[in-house]
């Protein structure tokens, strides 16, 4: 079965494989950053810029959401921060000639990865109906067609405004003002396909959809359970506060399908020992099958009920609501069952439960390895019982920790980017800007590609992202995106979504955050909110990528004046001239930004208000914490068939390829994986390391969805759980095969079949 990755691909995807790591970071972490960023920006420009990563008159880095410690004389290092400021940062550039050499049939043949290192795009583009190429096109073009578009629709509800999350808080704000005005609710983001599971189970529960925890609390923390998250890939800034916890005493329990090498020992290169032996970060490895953490989460819950003087008995009686339904249905939770969940020895979960009970203060933290389930938010309802059974909310040291993604997909959130707002949010937006805001509920990302591909709508606006790419059920997403009207992007880079176009398409190109933002008013800053609530600043100082470029503010403000014209009285022109009266207006609208500008105008910002955490408040519909009860779930496998998890590479950032290596997996040179416990490939019918397989996803509706040519990488993960690369596997992922509740995507447990690869 030996071969090589189907053809068709111009890029070489040639896997090699040497093993999985055991330690992250270190002095191989630098070379391979200085390598990358200078082959994109050269010496000089890497230096200037990697210094003004996240610095308290820098840019905030377009990485990950994670914050950033108090005291930052020195940028902290962060391999895969660099790699996103090298990304954006670059010194290619796409210009109207390169559409000239390639067609848009050409590029959608291209892959990804090839896409994004074209370079930056330098200027306005538009793809005529019927029409082969991109061609250059002013601003003022640009807007009347977009403004024809919209103008030619039944309703406003027939328009989808995408948001991915690196948009700013002004930006993000003034987006959704002007959707709202325009008419509808019609606001998918990324959010959606992404921590929607946690803002769902939370909000019922402790009454905010966010984490409660601040670094301090890490730090001050006894026990922390990493569950479901690769920190050492997607977070790398997270293991210098793991480290620093654990130098405070804290005990760390790992929970993943995965030996990921982040979470086994971290060498950072910021200290001498960090970069000679490192610090060892997990104490308890938990090996976990795909969606088995409920039943474990289920079964500890259970364990501390039965055990003398664990509950905290105060904390239950004065702040929770429910405790007597959910004792009711723990105390049935079943070791059998639970083990057969987990896939997890009897010994270690009570070695888990040991380390539990010698905690006074606990913090869990997660990320897609809890939100992408079919159960995602009964899981995550189950995380919170377990940290209110001890009063392990609203304590110093202790809380819930989702820990976000995109650099500002919390703050788009709390600025209105969601298509179900809060009616005081609507009454805040109504009473400021003297306009009736929309109130019926808008789609999310999966309804909006339904009504896409429905012809329910007709014109797809994304501010940011890549949404073609990053959605599930790839060929149906495309169908539905190819039966719109007009497709229009707001993008840094070129991606697939330009290539996969409705009967018109625009390309509008804007500022990155590393660069200069001149207005009317001067230069200016935005701001945006962190993992943990923090609010700060952001000034880009780089030359922007081109002269012709807009920011995402200026884009809105002049699309705005387009479209509403005279039936709008909000000072776009203002706003666009100077962010600061953004600011002032997000002020009076959102409550926690009260002398926003003032208050961010201070050295690292300032921290939102979080009721739970700060006064043990639960705004919930009770008005207090609410314990759940729901069913244990977990996936159900088929004989001879694997859970498929679709994750992320060491070399990516989400649909974005920054190379094709996974270094902590050992795995170099190539995308097209899937990694299997050799015992399964032992009883999938001898599948040997370096063979080729189609992986063929099985789902209700019976339609097969195939994505072909994978090699076979025997690797140590759970039983009968399978991974594979992100978005690659994307066309495995059914629509209608998402989170109940939350409507998010289930792409982290897809069945699927292993079938011998015809393609090579
Ligand atoms: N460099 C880089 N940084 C990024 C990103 C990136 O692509 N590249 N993406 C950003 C974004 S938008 C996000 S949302 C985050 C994503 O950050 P992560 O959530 O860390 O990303 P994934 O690669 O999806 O990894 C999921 C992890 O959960 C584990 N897992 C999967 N299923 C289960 C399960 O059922 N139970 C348990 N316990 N574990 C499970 C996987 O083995 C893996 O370790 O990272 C952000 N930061
Ligand atoms: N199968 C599977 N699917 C997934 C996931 C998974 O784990 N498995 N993860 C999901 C998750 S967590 C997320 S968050 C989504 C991500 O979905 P998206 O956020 O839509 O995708 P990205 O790949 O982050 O978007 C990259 C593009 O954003 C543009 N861009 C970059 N910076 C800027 C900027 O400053 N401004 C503007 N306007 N554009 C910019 C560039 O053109 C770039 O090509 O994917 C989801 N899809
Ligand atoms: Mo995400």
């Amino acid at each position: 079965m030996a071969g090589k990755p189907p053809a068709g691909d111009p890029v070489q995807d040639a896997p090699q494989v040497d093993g999985p790591k055991h330690a992250a970071a270190g002095l191989p972490a630098i070379g391979h950053t200085l390598r990358m960023a200078q082959e994109q920006m050269g010496v000089r420009r890497t230096a200037l810029t990697l210094l003004r990563v996240n610095q308290k008159d820098g840019f905030d880095c377009p990485g990950c959401a994670w914050p950033e410690p108090e005291h930052r004389h020195k940028a902290e290092f962060c391999e895969n921060g660099a790699k996103a400021v090298a990304e954006e940062a670059t010194l290619r550039r796409v210009t109207p000639d390169f559409f000239v050499a390639h067609p848009v049939g050409d590029l959608a043949r291209r892959s990804g990865y090839w896409l994004g290192q074209q370079g930056r795009l330098t200027q306005p583009m538009y793809l005529a109906e019927g029409a082969e190429r991109y061609e250059p096109v002013t601003w003022e073009r640009a807007f009347d067609i977009v403004a024809e578009e919209l103008a030619a629709l039944g309703s406003p509800d027939e328009s989808v405004f995408y948001t991915s999350g690196r948009t700013s808080n002004e930006a993000a704000f003034l987006y959704q003002l002007f959707a709202r005005e325009f008419g509808t609710n019609n606001l998918p983001d990324c959010s959606n396909m992404c921590h929607e599971s946690s803002g769902s189970a939370l909000t019922e529960t402790i009454g905010v959809g966010k984490g409660s925890v601040l670094l301090e609390d890490l730090y001050r923390s006894d026990l922390i359970i990493v569950a479901g998250q690769n920190p050492g890939t997607n977070h790398p800034r997270m293991l210098s506060a793991l480290e620093k916890a654990k130098a405070g005493g804290a005990k760390i329990i790992t929970v993943n399908p995965l030996p990921e090498a982040g979470m086994e020992r971290f060498k950072n290169p910021q200290t001498p020992r960090g970069l000679l032996k490192g610090t060892a970060l997990t104490d308890l490895f938990l090996q976990i099958r795909l969606g088995g953490d409920q039943a474990l989460f289920r079964l500890l819950n259970k364990l501390i009920l039965d055990t003398e003087g664990a509950v905290d008995e105060e904390f239950v009686r004065e702040h929770t609501h429910g405790f007597e339904e959910f004792t009711a249905a723990a105390r049935a939770a079943d070791w059998d069952e639970t083990l057969a969940a987990t896939g997890l020895d009897r010994a270690r979960i009570e070695e888990a439960l040991a380390m539990v009970l010698a905690s006074k203060r606990t913090v869990v933290c997660w990320a897609m390895g809890l939100t992408q389930h079919k159960h995602a938010v009964p899981t995550i309802r189950e995380v919170v019982n377990f940290l209110l059974l001890r009063g392990n909310i609203g304590r110093p040291g202790a809380g819930v920790c989702p820990v976000r993604g995109h650099s500002n997909v919390q703050g788009d959130r709390t600025m209105g980017i969601f298509e179900r707002p809060a009616p005081a949010f609507l009454d805040a937006l109504e009473k400021e800007f003297g306009f009736a805001p929309p109130r019926e509920h808008g789609l999310d990302v999966v309804r909006a590609i339904r009504a896409l591909r429905d012809g329910q709508a007709k014109v797809f606006f994304a501010m940011g992202g890549n949404f073609v790419s990053a959605s599930p059920d790839t060929e149906v997403t495309e169908a539905a995106m190819r039966r719109a009207r007009l497709t229009v992007h707001v993008s840094t880079k070129l991606n697939r979504s330009h290539t996969v176009t409705g009967a018109r398409a625009l390309i509008l190109p804007t500022l990155g955050r590393t660069e200069r933002d001149l207005q009317g008013s001067g230069e200016q800053v935005v701001t945006v909110e962190d993992s943990m609530g923090m609010v700060h600043a952001s000034r880009g100082r780089l030359e922007p990528a081109s002269p012709h470029l807009l920011s995402e503010p200026a884009i809105v403000c002049r699309l705005a004046r387009r479209v509403l014209g005279e039936r709008s009285s909000t000072p776009w022109e203002e706003f666009e001239k100077d962010y600061a009266t953004v600011r002032d207006r997000i002020a009076r609208v959102v409550p926690g930004f009260e002398d926003f500008n003032a208050r961010v105008a201070k050295p690292g910002g300032f921290a939102l208000p979080h009721a739970p955490r700060d006064e043990r408040r639960f705004p919930t519909a009770t008005g207090k914490a609410n314990f759940t009860a729901a069913p244990v779930e977990y996936p159900e496998l088929p004989e001879g068939r694997l859970l498929l998890q679709t994750l992320r590479s060491h070399d990516q950032y989400n649909t974005t390829i920054y190379g094709l290596d996974d270094r902590y997996r050992g795995i170099k040179n190539g995308r097209r994986v899937v990694l299997v416990h050799p015992a399964d490939a032992r009883e999938l019918g001898g599948l040997a390391e370096g063979s080729y397989v189609d992986l063929v996803s099985e789902w209700a509706d019976g339609v097969e969805r195939r994505a072909p040519g994978f090699r076979v990488v025997h690797y140590p993960t759970a039983r009968g759980c399978a991974a594979a690369y992100y978005p690659e596997t994307n066309v495995l992922v059914p629509l209608d095969a998402t989170a109940d509740t939350s409507n998010t995507p289930a792409s982290k447990s897809v069945v699927v079949r292993l079938e011998q690869s015809a393609t090579v």
